[in-house]
Parts: C-alpha cells; sequence; structure tokens
C-alpha cells in the first residue's frame, strides 16, 4: 500500500514521477473545499511534500492527525513551524548545501548589477539613449570594496569566498562568532553596517530574524551604501527600506526576497537605485533539479524505515528514533 501524501505547491515533472511511484498523491491545488476535505481525508495523510514559500499553514497541520514526515523544497524552513512539528514527532527535512553556489552566485549578480547599474545601461542601448544621448554615466565598482555579511552559514560562507576574488574585504555578523574564518566579527549588527559599503542579509527567516534591519541599520548604512536580501522578506524593514531608498538616505539595493510575495512594493519599481528579482535565487534548472532530488529522496529515505538525508536542525534527534 503506497502512502497518501498532501503535495502544497508545485512540483517538477521529474519529482511527479518518482512521488507517483510512492505516494497516493493530494494535490491541495486541485482541492476545491480543502477545510471539508481534511476533516474527511486528513486522517490517512503520512506525507507532505512542500516549499519554502508555501509551508505548512497549522490549520492543515493540526487536520493530519497521522502525519509524520515533511519534506520541504527549500533551505529555508520558516513557514513550517517546526515546535509544533517536534511535539507531534513529525520529521522535517529541507534541502541545505546543494543551492549554495546558484544563491551565492546570485547574491554577487544583484552586486554587480546594482553597483554596474546593467539593467539602466541595458535601457541606455535598447532605447537609442546610447546614439542619442551619448554615453551612459559612469557607474560604481564593487572590487576592494568592505562587505557585511549578516548570516555566514552554508550560503554566506560561499558568498564571502566568491567575493575574495574582486579583493572585497569581508566582515560578518552572526549571534556566535565562528572559529574557523579570519574575517573579521562583528557581535553588533549596526556597528557592522556603519562600517561597510555592502549589506548581505543571508540569514534564514523566522521570529530571530524579524525585521533585523531596520531603519537604524538601513541609516547607518548610509547614502552610498548598498544592501543586498537574498534572505527573506522578513530579515528587513520592508517600509522603512523603501522610504530610506526614497530619501536617499540609503543608497542602493539589490532585492531577490519581498515581505509579501509574490507582491513587491510598487514604489520600488520607479527606482533606478535598486534592482529587483523574482525570489530566483536558486532557480536554475541544475540546483532546482538537486532539490527536487533530495526533496524526494528525503520522503523515499523515510518510508524506506531509514535515517533522512537532512533533516532540519530542530529534528535531528527524531532521525534515529
Ligand atoms: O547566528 P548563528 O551563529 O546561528 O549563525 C547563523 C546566522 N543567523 C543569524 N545571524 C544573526 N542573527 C540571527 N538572529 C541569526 N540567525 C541565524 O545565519 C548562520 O551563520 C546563518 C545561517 O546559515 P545556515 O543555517 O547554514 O543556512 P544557509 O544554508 O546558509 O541558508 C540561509 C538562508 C535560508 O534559511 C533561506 O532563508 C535563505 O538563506 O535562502
Amino acid at each position: 500500500m503506497k502512502p497518501d501524501m498532501l503535495l502544497i505547491g508545485g512540483a517538477t515533472p521529474r519529482m511527479m514521477e518518482k512521488f507517483e511511484a510512492a505516494f497516493n498523491i493530494h494535490r491541495l491545488s486541485e482541492i476545491t473545499d480543502a477545510p471539508k476535505w481534511l476533516e474527511e481525508n486528513g486522517e490517512k495523510i503520512e506525507a507532505i511534500a512542500t516549499n519554502g514559500h508555501d509551508g505548512v499553514k497549522p490549520e492543515i497541520m493540526s487536520k493530519l492527525p497521522n502525519l509524520k514526515i515533511i519534506s520541504c523544497y527549500g533551505v529555508g524552513y520558516d513557514a513550517i513551524d517546526t515546535s509544533v512539528a517536534v511535539d507531534r514527532n513529525i520529521m522535517v527535512t529541507h534541502t541545505p548545501g546543494v543551492l549554495n553556489a546558484d544563491v551565492a552566485n546570485l547574491a554577487v549578480l544583484l552586486m554587480l548589477a546594482t553597483s554596474r547599474c546593467l539593467v539602466r545601461d541595458d535601457k541606455w542601448v535598447r532605447s537609442g539613449n546610447w546614439a542619442n544621448k551619448g554615453n551612459a554615466p559612469l557607474t560604481r565598482s564593487i572590487q576592494n570594496k568592505r562587505v557585511g555579511i549578516l548570516g555566514l552559514g552554508r550560503i554566506g560562507s560561499e558568498i564571502a569566498r566568491k567575493l575574495e576574488a574582486f579583493n572585497c574585504e569581508i566582515v560578518y555578523h552572526t549571534r556566535t562568532k565562528k572559529t574557523d574564518v579570519a574575517y573579521a566579527y562583528y557581535d553588533n549588527l549596526l556597528q557592522m553596517a556603519e562600517d561597510v559599503d555592502y549589506l548581505i542579509a543571508i540569514t534564514p527567516g523566522g521570529s530571530s530574524t524579524d525585521k533585523i534591519v531596520n531603519a537604524e541599520v538601513l541609516n547607518a548604512l548610509g547614502s552610498e551604501g548598498t544592501f543586498i536580501n537574498v534572505a527573506r522578506g522578513s530579515v528587513v524593514d520592508e517600509v522603512e527600506l523603501v522610504k530610506a531608498l526614497k530619501d536617499g538616505r540609503l543608497g542602493f539595493a539589490g532585492l531577490d526576497v519581498f515581505a509579501d510575495e509574490p507582491n513587491a512594493p510598487s514604489e520600488l519599481f520607479e527606482m533606478e537605485n535598486v534592482t529587483l528579482t523574482p525570489h530566483v535565487a536558486s532557480a536554475t534548472v541544475e540546483t532546482r533539479q538537486a532539490m527536487g532530488d533530495l526533496t524526494v529522496d528525503n520522503l523515499l529515505t523515510f518510508f524506506d524505515g531509514k535515517p533522512v538525508l537532512t533533516p532540519v536542525p530542530e529534528c535531528e534527534h527524531l532521525n534515529s528514533k
């Protein structure tokens, strides 16, 4: 008998093929009256496959008394309440590591695009400005600049390594000082923001980082400073971010994540000092395939009675049970 799985959000054809071989799939998006369906069918669901954006809403989790595992397609799992999962012995897995390179690449791309005005200069050529108005205004180099990384974990460390190639000076802020890196450590985010040219956020979302980049931090970064966000929209006070960019208190921003995705504040759309991407840091064919495989393999190993490959830290203790 195949276990019943609830699929929240999308899945690639490659994932679906593997899911269909191993599970009875119920796609939440195809269920018209979800509360009624959950009331009638919730008991049979043993697994959830979801993603970092959709997560699992509490009203769904509470209707699945026999839920054993949630497999998240993404490294960030702030949309899943792991404290409830742990209380109920539900395993939660995610996809760390396999997306480090591409997320780091997008962080560097946003730094470069914002500093070198890539979007403006692309338009400069297409619009005929080059021929009509002459050379585009000068831009700014990222070479030899000081970069503060907020969150020096798997991805943050990869960003730091890549930026060494641009001769950037790397400093970082985390809650705990790393013992294995030579980069200067700041125990105070505000102080770091005062000292750097670029601030890159790459922490998890959730309550401990909620609006950690606040108006004070943005002001400290200053009118020549650049804020890059490849973490979660929730890590920055977005209202203050828009105000600071508008007032010129903050110089520039490169943003891949937003507080209310898929909506981004419309005031940003008119600003030339920002570069915007629609939460695509891990969205390459290669990385999404690796993430999909890991999402599936965590479920398959679990139902094979083996330890899962990549539990979230909060659920590591459940892996030996
Ligand atoms: O604070 P620490 O020592 O646990 O360091 C972690 C840091 N971090 C924080 N830093 C400052 N204030 C906080 N409240 C805070 N909470 C966590 O973020 C660590 O250096 C880093 C997270 O690293 P990893 O767990 O290795 O995550 P990874 O794979 O780099 O992904 C980071 C996030 C995902 O959760 C998604 O939201 C996004 O990147 O794609």
